[in-house]
């Protein structure tokens, strides 16, 4: 039997990378864009091990916003899947770069649906939305939801809703099999470690093995739903084989502020974040997004989709990870 084929933006990323270690393992070929990297070193960091353990996994070099490129990768590949995954994906920062910030995360998927729509209009498309399309909206419950105004707050946010609202018109005005998958946080040991859950947990272990002796943060008060990318990369997938092209919601249904992951990280090394945090003005935002939780009851009921990680198995993994390695 023909194995199927994905193709996937951002293989190089979290969610990339774990993604794709999903999709090999259910006996898919895998195909990623990466950017190039002046550091080429760097370029396959999180996904080198999978070159070594599988021959269906391959890399080109593309970007959303080289549209010869797509052509080209698309006619290769013929993918049944795609997964659109890439993105500038650091909210404080698409303040500083709002115009590429918009140009990638909005023109690209109007790049990609139209190489798809194109070339393979058969296939299914995935689009990681974002709960930051919500900004301050919050539902009387508490929840945010696939009904819940969206009112973004960032450069990137304005970018995802545009992106969100492209896949909803291609798949109305073409009837394509293309999806949002709106996800809430979520991290792993892979994250960046200029977001706050894998900042916080590898400053905390410096500390306690004494390499630093403080913590700089922003805003202490804002409240994020955490889940574990693991868990988030396989409702994508169920997202692209569900019998009919549908948005959904991905969330924990949990809410921590910063404040509690500093406390719940220093207390499980034996510390008291309030001895070695402090606020610096430059990682605050020109407007913040203060409260996400999210309301992921149909992807549970309608796809069966469930974690597997609590929020407190997902920061013990995170521990583990940086205190195994020898960080400076
Ligand atoms: O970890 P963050 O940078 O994630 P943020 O902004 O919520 O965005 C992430 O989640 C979105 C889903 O809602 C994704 F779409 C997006 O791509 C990304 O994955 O910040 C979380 C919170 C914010 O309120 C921020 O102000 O932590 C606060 N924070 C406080 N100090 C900090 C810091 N964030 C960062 N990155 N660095 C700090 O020093």
């Amino acid at each position: 039997m023909t194995k199927k084929r994905a193709l996937v933006t951002g293989i190089g990323g979290q969610d990339g990378s774990y993604l794709a270690e999903y999709l090999l393992e259910n006996n898919y070929e895998v195909y990623g864009i990466l950017r190039r990297h002046s550091v080429a070193e760097n370029q396959n960091d999180r996904i080198k091990h999978l070159y070594e353990l599988s021959k269906d996994i391959n890399g080109f070099y593309g970007d959303l916003l080289d549209i010869p490129s797509l052509y080209r990768i698309f006619n290769e590949v013929k993918p049944h899947e795609i997964y659109n995954l890439a993105a500038m994906s650091h909210v404080r920062i698409s303040f500083d770069m709002p115009s590429f910030t918009i140009q990638t995360n909005a023109l690209g998927v109007l790049n990609m649906l139209e190489a798809y729509k194109t070339i393979v209009p058969k296939a299914k498309f995935y689009q990681a939305s974002s709960s930051e399309m919500f900004g301050n909206s919050i539902d009387e419950d508490g929840y945010q939801r696939l009904t819940t105004p969206m009112n973004p707050v960032s450069p990137y946010g304005c970018a995802k809703v545009l992106g969100y609202n492209l896949v909803r018109h291609y798949r109305h005005a073409y009837g394509l099999f293309a999806c949002n998958g709106i996800l809430f946080n979520h991290e792993s040991p892979r994250r960046g470690t200029n977001f706050v859950t894998n900042k916080v947990v590898k400053t905390a272990v410096q500390i306690k093995k004494g390499v630093k002796n403080k913590l700089e943060l922003g805003n202490l008060d804002s409240y994020r739903d955490w889940g574990h990318s693991k868990d988030y990369v396989r409702a994508m997938n169920m997202i692209l084989n569900h019998d009919s092209a549908d948005d959904f919601v991905v969330a924990t249904g949990e809410a921590h502020s910063v404040r509690d992951l500093c406390e719940i990280v220093f207390s499980k090394l034996e510390m008291d974040y309030r001895d070695y945090v402090v606020q610096n003005k430059k990682y605050m935002r020109p407007e913040e997004l203060k409260y996400l939780k999210g309301d992921s009851s149909r992807v549970r009921k309608i796809l069966g989709w469930q974690p597997d990680y609590t929020f407190e198995s997902m920061i013990d993994e995170m521990i583990s990870y940086w205190w195994e390695r020898r960080i400076m």
